[in-house]
């Protein structure tokens, strides 16, 4: 049985009450995503937010009322709410409460395959308790399941700051070792030229990775669906590989827990030579999406110039004057269908472009006698032009530094 879930909202005004609706069909799309039924949404407007439960004292009698007439088994506040808030409408209402950030952890637990990424959802978690276990009640955390206690978090909420704090330090050391292994992964992709894929959840980055690499991923109208970070090679010219990155998407309010728990998934897109910032061209609050994704790079410490803006989903777009729009908005961006694999062109000249400087083009002269090096040098190298005379053969071949000098030193 799908939980019956409510949202939540107050807004300080009429203008912004007009924005929350949009900020709301967010929240209902990542309730769908953990698995919830969204009845409908509750939007108190009013300038300041009452301490103690955050809505006005009518309006929460307002929404229990509602909350008994239909049921609800879960209030999802979109507004950030205090441990004791919550604690106060649990007490009238009776009816579990959570907040974004709580329902975001949420769907973090559920979509975290590999051990890294469970490791890392659990020690956001942990945070997240460590800053909520003050003043947090016990009036329903005995309840049990569901939407916002899922994951190692439940029976944690009872344990004392003390072991949770061991806890995380344990979970520290072990993520600590993967990084180890990590390392060594990345010094033997050092040389290749490094893409990834970042922007905002749903902007289609696995449909994007499925596309360049062919490799078969998840791929799906949940949020969040990635939070395994996955690096596979494709050919951007003949016998010369890049390595793309799919990684977890972004949104508004990322729980700052998450982003210091991912760290070691974020420092990956750091570390690369190109960063495609993946746009859904369809998405609501383009604009601010697209400034939040940019942010989100920027507290990472990317550096600007290796950011390219990509718009996709273009074939769902049936307004020539809507793309004229973006393009005239966006003079250097690209545009895209992943999915029907438009334009891929530009994408792959982009990035035919920035390789360049990471690729050394020479005329390799080969003595006859060590003719058995051209095979060597047509499996790994881009061959622009071949000639030969009676002495030797000469190679004009563009390929990584790294692979060329292992091919002089046999010369
Ligand atoms: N029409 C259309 N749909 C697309 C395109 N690209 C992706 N989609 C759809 O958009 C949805 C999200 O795609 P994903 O590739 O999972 O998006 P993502 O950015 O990886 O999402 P997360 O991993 O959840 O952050 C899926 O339903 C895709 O089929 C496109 O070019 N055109
Ligand atoms: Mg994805």
């Amino acid at each position: 049985m799908k939980e019956r879930v409510i949202l939540v909202a107050l807004v300080k005004n009429s203008k912004e009450k007009y924005k929350k609706i949009s900020d709301l069909e967010e929240l209902k799309a990542l309730t769908e995503t953990a698995g919830g039924e969204t009845l409908g949404s509750f939007i108190q407007v009013k300038e300041h937010p009452s301490p103690k439960t955050l809505l006005g004292k009518g309006k929460i009698e307002e929404l229990k009322r509602i909350c008994q007439q239909h049921k609800v088994d879960l209030l999802i506040f979109d507004n950030q709410l205090t441990p004791s808030q919550i604690r106060n409408i649990e007490e009238i209402i009776k009816v579990r409460t959570i907040d974004r950030r709580a329902l975001i952890l949420d769907i973090f637990a559920r979509h975290a395959h590999t051990a890294e990424a469970m490791l890392q959802v659990e020690l956001a978690q942990l945070y997240y308790q460590l800053t909520m276990l003050t003043g947090k009640g016990t009036t329903l955390s005995q309840l049990g399941g569901g939407i916002g206690t899922r994951g190692p978090g439940e029976k944690q909420l009872e344990v004392d700051k003390r072991k949770i704090r061991e806890r995380i330090h344990f979970l520290k050391k072990s993520l600590e070792k993967l990084k180890k292994t990590k390392e060594i992964q990345r010094q033997q992709r050092e040389y290749f030229f490094k893409i990834a894929l970042a922007g905002y959840t749903n902007s289609g980055k696995s449909t994007l990775f499925k596309t360049l690499t062919k490799e078969d991923v998840y791929i799906s109208d949940e949020l969040f669906a990635t939070l395994d970070a996955n690096t596979k090679a494709f050919e951007i010219f003949p016998n010369i590989k890049v390595l793309i990155t799919d990684t977890i998407g972004f949104i508004k309010n990322l729980p700052p827990q998450l982003i210091s728990a991912f760290h070691a998934t974020l420092e990956d897109i750091k570390r690369s030579d190109l960063i495609i910032h993946l746009v859904d061209a369809t998405a609501e609050n383009l604009h601010e999406k697209i400034n939040i994704v940019k942010e989100t790079l920027k507290e990472i410490g990317c550096d600007e110039e290796k950011i390219v803006l990509v718009f996709n989903k273009i074939d769902l777009i049936f307004e020539k004057a809507q793309l004229l729009r973006l393009k005239r908005e966006y003079p250097n961006a690209i545009f895209i269908s992943a999915l029907k694999g438009t334009n891929l062109n530009s994408l792959k000249n982009l990035i035919k472009k920035r390789i360049r400087k990471f690729l050394k083009r020479k005329t390799l002269k080969i003595p006859k006698e060590k003719g058995y090096l051209l095979k060597e040098i047509y499996q790994k190298t881009y061959v622009i032009n071949f000639k030969e005379n009676e002495k030797e053969y000469q190679i004009k071949v563009l390929s990584y530094p790294n692979i060329l000098y292992s091919i002089l030193s046999k010369i």
